[in-house]
């Protein structure tokens, strides 16, 4: 489809849902071998085992409360996103949430609350989290403002209801920024896609709040720019194992260890690959490498999804697939009707 096609549009929130749903059977495994995913991937195209279904977690739970608050007011509301996440939270908790962010969801939870960023703002003795569960939901941002300025503010805003670090939000804008131009159909130019990345975070980095966290984490004076860096150097090699991109960006459960990670998946699957079977397509091909980088499978896969789904749009997904995933078939009617708010805007 064209730019903002509503293939796209169902392609990313889809997409965000499997990778979720699959990458759930391998999170926290420290060493996925390929075989073990192509393993449980083809058990999902056989019928006959009836798998059932694979239930999603803590990512797409919260990124379905972040659809149906844009949905329902028209737009960015953080009480209202506030309330449905800690009323989601109470009503399944046993979703695979951080251990960190539950204490910012139960207080969320009380209606004598007046502001809502402050729990967020309380974790780990003031810092705030700089876990990737702000970048796991950040996807809706991008399928619901057409304007670039609304994207980066609002995912920044909708992220630090939990998470009030900047390497925390700051993954966020990133992961909604490679949707949004996703969405666009920048993947069709690779190089200029991630210069594009490079020159937005630049700005978005720029600023004290981001120098002062970098500074006390011991990171890059703009951590998100770096490790873009890195993923344009490895974009430019030939051959690169899991290993190296493990070590060069990180699979675990920080958003500056995983968000430029999911980006690189996405990247370096735009073409065939040796290790991935030569009948995948590309978003296949996305998820599959995504899991078999181990660590945070499930959000990794989600946000690559996200990305990958805005790119190759929803024919790319295979039928069998989308029918093991708890919540996909919602995804993709709620992507109608993000795709009709984006238009009316
Ligand atoms: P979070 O805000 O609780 O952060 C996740 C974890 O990161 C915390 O529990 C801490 O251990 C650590 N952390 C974050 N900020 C700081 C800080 N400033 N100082 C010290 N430690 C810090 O949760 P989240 O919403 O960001 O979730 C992140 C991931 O954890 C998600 O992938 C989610 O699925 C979940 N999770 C991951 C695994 C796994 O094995 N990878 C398992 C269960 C749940
Ligand atoms: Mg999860
Ligand atoms: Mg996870």
């Amino acid at each position: 489809g064209g730019p903002a096609s509503l293939s796209r549009f169902r392609g990313s929130l889809v997409a965000a849902v499997l990778g979720d749903c699959v990458g759930g059977e391998f999170e926290g495994a420290e060493e996925v071998p390929m075989e073990s995913v192509l393993q449980h991937l083809s058990s999902l195209d056989d019928e006959s085992k009836g798998n059932g279904i694979l239930e999603y977690s803590d990512d797409t739970a919260m990124a379905r409360c972040v659809v149906q608050s844009l949905l329902t007011r028209a737009g960015f509301d953080e009480r209202d996103m506030a309330r449905r996440f800690a009323k989601e939270y109470s009503a399944s908790p046993g979703r695979g949430y951080g251990s960190g962010v539950i204490q910012v969801l139960k207080k969320l939870s009380s209606p004598q609350l007046s502001d809502v960023y402050q729990p967020a703002r309380d974790q780990f003795n003031g810092r705030g989290s700089f876990g990737n569960g702000g970048a796991m939901r950040a996807a809706p941002f991008a399928l619901a403002f057409p304007d670039l300025a609304d994207v980066k503010r609002f995912a920044r805003l909708g992220a630090m209801l939990t998470h009030s670090c900047s390497l925390g939000y700051n993954g966020a804008v990133l992961q909604a920024l490679a949707v949004h131009l996703s969405l666009q159909g920048a993947l069709d130019l690779p190089q200029q896609f991630i210069s594009r990345l490079i020159t937005e975070m630049e700005e978005v980095e720029g600023n004290e709040a981001t120098r002062n966290d970098a500074r006390i984490l011991k990171e890059a004076e703009k951590p998100f720019c770096e490790r873009l860096h890195r993923v344009q150097d490895l974009m430019d090699r030939s051959k690169v194992s899991i290993e190296e991109v493990i070590s060069e960006l990180g699979n675990g459960i920080a958003a500056l260890h995983s968000v430029p990670t999911a980006i690189f998946c996405v990247l370096h699957c735009l073409q065939p690959r040796e290790c991935l079977p030569e009948k995948y397509g590309g978003l296949e091909r996305t998820i599959t490498y995504s899991l078999a980088l181990g660590g945070d499978t499930d959000t990794i896969a989600c946000m690559a999804g996200a990305i990958a789904g805005a790119h190759y749009g929803i024919e790319a997904i295979p039928q069998t697939w989308i029918k093991c995933c708890e919540g996909a078939e919602d995804a993709d009617m709620n992507a109608e009707r993000l795709h009709m708010l984006y238009h009316q805007s």
